[in-house]
């Protein structure tokens, strides 16, 4: 019986995959934490509990006392936050990451999962259908901190036999609950915008296109990695999986054709220069190869339920 704990259970990722893996191993055997409260429905499925993944000793705890099998940990400092407090967020970035492991060692955890990101992409990594292995000189505190969180999953795996497993998430896009901090996040505002005012300024030119992924995909991604046979990874860093590539021209176009005066005008900020230095396409063929990872929605799919759904959540909120 797996007992599964999910740290940063309240946030973009976690508030999602927290309900999709209690469909899958039966609500109460999934222990959803965060440093906030929970979404409703996080917290009225299974167990919740404020758990900070920077306390050593209540986690080792907690570990302990759930019997804890898997853990999947999602908490961390986004791109664009990463770089107004650079030091705090490679704190956190790292410590969260090597407290897991090494707790995971020391009591027996069976199974980590650890999000990377196409973050770990530099200036001089190719920037289409960038390949698996390549060029990683990320020039971002986010990036750099993920691409050495990659370095230590392998570590742990190779030294300890530790069977860790991570994605290099695109950008994600879903309704449930909003990112924070990121680059990507123009993805998600826009839909909350177009819907509330029928224009958004948007903090990245017309033309940046970068990978991106809406969350039930991301979702099915995380399990199906995680329940793929230890036997067929080939990658003990972090795999590439690939998505929708759009700018926001493309995505503001594929909008108007729902919300007809859709307005959007453009005031890049710092977060440009992140987006410039990550690709624009990821070649996945080493996770369909390895996992038969395979992505399902397309940007006109997408940008449809994106549409309805948020449509849905601001009616409510009146
Ligand atoms: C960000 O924009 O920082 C994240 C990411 C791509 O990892 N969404």
């Amino acid at each position: 019986m797996e007992k599964i704990l999910v740290i940063g259970a309240a946030g973009q990722i976690g508030s999602e995959l927290t309900l999709a893996l209690r469909n899958v191993y039966g609500d109460s055997n999934v222990y959803a934490t965060d440093i906030k409260d929970a979404p409703k429905d996080v917290k009225k499925s299974g167990p919740f509990q404020i758990l900070d993944v920077m306390d050593e000793k209540r986690l080792i705890h907690f570990v302990i006392r759930y019997k804890i099998t898997q853990i999947y940990l999602l908490a961390a400092v986004l791109s664009g936050n990463a770089e107004r407090l650079p030091l705090q967020a490679w704190d956190i970035n790292m410590r969260s990451l090597l407290n897991i492991l090494d707790l995971a060692r020391e009591v027996g955890v069976k199974k980590i999962f650890w999000p990377s990101s196409i973050a770990v992409f530099g200036l001089t990594t190719p920037k289409i259908n960038t390949p698996q292995l390549t060029f990683t000189e990320p020039n971002t505190v986010y990036g750099i901190s993920k691409l050495a969180g990659e370095r230590w999953c392998e570590y742990y795996y190779k030294r300890f036999s530790l069977d860790v497993r991570s994605i290099r998430y695109p950008g994600l896009i879903s309704y449930k609950t909003e990112a924070g901090g990121g680059t990507t996040d123009y993805a998600v505002e826009i839909f909350y915008d177009a819907v509330e005012k029928g224009k958004y300024e948007c903090f990245l030119k017309p033309d940046t296109k970068l990978p991106m992924m809406f969350m039930p995909d991301a979702i099915r991604a995380t399990i199906e990695l995680m329940e793929a046979n230890e036997n067929k990874l080939s990658i003990r860093s972090s795999y590439n999986i690939s998505g929708i590539t759009f700018d926001p021209k493309e995505l503001s176009d594929e909008i108007k054709k729902s919300v007809p005066g859709f307005e959007i005008t453009y005031k890049p900020d710092f977060r440009q220069a992140i987006a410039e230095s990550w690709p624009q396409s990821i070649d996945d063929s080493v996770a369909r190869n390895d996992w038969n990872w395979k992505h399902e929605y397309d940007l006109e799919k997408m940008t449809r339920i994106m549409l309805e759904e948020t449509g849905k959540k601001l009616e409510k909120a009146k």
